[in-house]
């Protein structure tokens, strides 16, 4: 398994600092490999500019988090939008649960496909609203988009704004 590979695969299961990916990485070897930290920022470096990993500043360390174009495997993940505009939490929990004002469920958004090149597109435009306050407004929610099809870890975050 290349190291970049092993990267993604970890931040496919939620977002980790430098340090973490290092030592997680060497466990799934069975500690039979060794990477320097050197060589997991340089990874790191090339998967952000090829547009899969995120940087985040946190509490003075750096958070890499997987993007849209990341998620892997392609296939059908679910996707929603939750309660609370923020992606804080590495495992995106800071999110909330569900956001579903009355009488329909708006933030269930059903499943998104990613191709095999991670892509994925989604659209979905009758039911919302943006920035008018109204209960379907999705302004100050999250979008978040899980493992599965059917839910699970929380893979990728972003806070709904609006400029
Ligand atoms: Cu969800």
């Amino acid at each position: 398994m290349a190291v970049r590979e092993g990267l993604l695969a970890l931040l496919r299961e939620g977002p980790r600092y430098g340090y973490q990916l290092k030592t997680e990485f060497e466990a799934a070897t069975g500690g039979v490999w060794t990477i320097n930290v050197g060589q997991v920022y340089t990874t790191l470096e090339r998967l952000g500019r090829d547009g899969l990993v995120t940087l985040d500043e946190r509490d003075d360390q750096k958070l890499y988090s997987i993007t849209l174009a990341g998620v892997e495997p392609p296939g059908t993940h679910a996707l929603h939008i939750h309660e609370i505009p923020d992606c804080s939490a590495p495992d995106g929990m800071s999110t909330g649960s569900h956001w579903n004002p009355p009488p329909t469920m708006l933030g269930e958004l059903g499943t998104v496909e990613i191709a095999d090149d991670g892509t994925g597109v989604f659209m979905k435009t009758d039911l919302w609203s943006i920035g008018t306050g109204e209960t379907n407004d999705v302004v100050d929610h999250s979008i978040i988009i899980h493992a599965e099809s059917g839910g699970g870890t929380r893979i990728a975050c972003g806070v709904i704004a609006k400029d």
